[in-house]
């Protein structure tokens, strides 16, 4: 059984994780607006991991037999002014999501909380990804300039990703 502060946490988390999905899908959004359709396809399949990560939170809390309750999700941001900026966005966004599991991580520990813990190291490794992807696109938007050839080349190498589904951690 979840203690409720757990449970109340991991809940917080199915908002967080599906918030990061609607932020990537509105940065697709702008993205395919500025006909940039291999940034916005990078951005697309990244929505749809953080559908994954929502989803992972969603059944462990039922397989610990908790309650999930889902809040209200706020719009996201829907322009950004540039490339560089959208990246740099998405970069901030998942240092506040590793603060989120870090804090999800020290609760477990706290509360002994051992299925938790070990359900958690897989996003903690996660997050060491998800920001390195995020920050290598900033540093080659910031190396390539944001016009001409170089956005180009980082749009076609953008538009090469495609889904995975991410193996579900050990419980
Ligand atoms: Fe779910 O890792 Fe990004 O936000």
């Amino acid at each position: 059984m979840l203690k409720d502060d757990v449970e109340r946490e991991l809940n917080v988390q199915i908002g967080e994780e599906t918030a990061s999905a609607w932020l990537y899908l509105s940065m697709a959004a702008w993205f395919e607006s500025m006909n940039l359709p291999g940034f916005a396809n990078w951005m697309f399949v990244q929505a749809q991991e953080e559908l994954v990560h929502a989803r992972m939170f969603y059944d462990f809390v039922h397989e610990r037999r908790g309650r999930v309750i889902l809040g209200a999700i706020a719009a996201p941001p829907t322009e950004w002014a540039s490339p560089l900026e959208a990246f740099e966005a998405a970069f901030a966004h998942e240092v506040h999501i590793t603060e989120r599991i870090h804090f999800l991580t020290g609760l477990a520990d706290r509360v002994a909380d051992y299925p938790t813990r070990v359900f958690l190291h897989w996003f903690v490794t996660e997050q060491v990804e998800e920001e390195a992807s995020a920050d290598e696109i900033v540093q080659k938007l910031r190396m390539l300039g944001e016009t001409g050839s170089g956005l180009f080349m980082l749009d076609r190498e953008l538009g090469t990703r495609v889904f995975t589904p991410p193996a579900a951690p050990a419980t």
